[in-house]
Formats: C-alpha cells, structure tokens, sequence
C-alpha cells in the first residue's frame, strides 16, 4: 500500500513545474510526495510550499523545501493533498489525519488541486469513512444538537464521536488551530453539497471534511497501475 502511496505522489510530482507556488498536504501520501519533492529541490528545482500542518512544516524543512504563508503569496499554482475518500465527481473526504481546516484553505486558495491515493480511496459514494467535523469546544452538546438537525435536513443520520488523541489515555484530540474534532458515521451521503452546506451554517461548527468543487484531478494508484482522473 506505501508503494502505491508513493507511486500516485511520483505520478502528481510530473505536474510541478519550476517556479510554482504550492500547497502541501498532510498524511502518509502527501508525506511521500514532499520527500520526492525535496529531492527535486535539491537538485535544483525552484518551488515555494505553503504547508497544511505543523507535521508537513516540518518534513518540508527537514527536506529542504523553501516554505511560505498564504500572507505572502496571493495565489496557489497547485496543491497536492491526500484524502480519505473520493466520488466520480472529485468532492472528497477529508480529515482523517486531523488537518483539514488548514488543508481546505490552502486548496481553496489554489488554482488546482491534485488528490494523490491508492485505489482504496475511490468510492461510488461518499460516507463509508467517519465524517470529520472540526469544531469550537465551547457549546460542544448545542453544536451537536445543531448537526443532528443538519444530518436529518440532508436525509442522514449519523453517530457522533469526539475525537480522541492517539495515545489512548482518553485526553481530546486537538487541531493545529486549537479545535476538536468530531467524527460522524453516516454510512452514505446522499447528496455531499447540500450537507456541506448545512454544516457551514452551523456556528460551532469550523470546518468539516466535505471537500466540494476543490478537487480538479485524482490520481490514484493500484496493482493495475496508475488512473488519472480529471
Ligand atoms: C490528509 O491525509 C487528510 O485529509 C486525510 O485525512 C489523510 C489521508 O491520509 P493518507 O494519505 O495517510 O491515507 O490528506
């Protein structure tokens, strides 16, 4: 699966060209892809990188990759991003890695998107993969009441889970931006822009995961080799 991760980032490195300005993105394949990138650079390729967590920040450092901010440049060339789940229609899933405030900024602020996956990531449906909701912790229990009402409006239902960090001793999962997560189990998102739509009305609510009209190209690697879709 990790060889295929690194296939799909090979395949998305083909589209960087010197002098971009690009958005990096989190998790295990993005994570491939700035350590093939950093080797680019230190061959002598000429990129700047906004990075979308505190972890990419520090891998593109380590690697060499000459970094920005979003104050500092005013538009993206491309971002290339992981996610957790992709439709037909390129709306995706994303969060399962906890960072996808910064990862939705830092793609909408792009000209282009690419999704780098294995072939696992790509579904009919959106929502086999928990829904991941960032949220303010202050008014938690009305903020879920709110995306219950949400989730009965976009004709799913859903069970809610606070995210828990890693080491298993029951302390919260914080975002990068301070935030918690919540994530939801809906099985199937019947229509993912209107429930996007009703979760961005809701104040407690910071971000979700629904990524909708952000993707322009999927690249996804499997045993068969790689697809591109645009
Ligand atoms: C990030 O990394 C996330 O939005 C998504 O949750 C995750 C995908 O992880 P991986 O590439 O490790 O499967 O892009």
């Amino acid at each position: 699966m990790d060889a295929l991760k690194r296939q799909a980032a090979a395949r998305a490195l083909e589209e960087v060209r010197s002098g971009m300005k690009l958005g990096l993105g989190t998790g295990s394949t993005a994570k491939h892809f700035v350590d093939l990138l950093g080797e680019k650079v230190r061959a002598g390729l000429k990129v700047v990188g906004v990075p979308t967590s505190e972890a990419t920040r520090a891998q593109a450092e380590a690697c060499g990759v000459p970094l920005t901010t979003l104050d500092d440049v005013d538009h993206l060339d491309l971002t290339i991003d992981g996610a957790d789940e992709i439709n037909p229609a390129l709306d995706l899933i994303k969060g399962g890695g906890g960072a996808l405030l910064r990862e939705k900024i830092v793609a909408n602020a792009s000209d282009r998107m690419i999704v780098i996956a294995d072939e696992t990531k790509w579904v009919e449906r959106l929502g086999r993969f928990p829904l991941p909701v960032e949220v303010i912790p202050f008014g938690l229990a009305a903020t879920q009441r709110a995306m219950t009402e949400a989730f009965a409006k976009a004709g799913v239902s859903g069970q809610m889970v606070l995210r828990k960090a890693g080491a298993g001793d029951g302390h919260v999962f914080v975002t990068d931006g301070g935030h918690w997560i919540i994530d939801v189990r809906l099985g199937e998102i019947e229509d993912p822009p209107r429930l996007a739509g009703l979760l961005s009305a809701i104040p407690g609510v910071v971000e979700h995961g629904l990524f909708i009209g952000l993707g322009s190209t999927a690249i996804l690697a499997g045993a068969q080799g790689i697809r591109v879709i645009q």
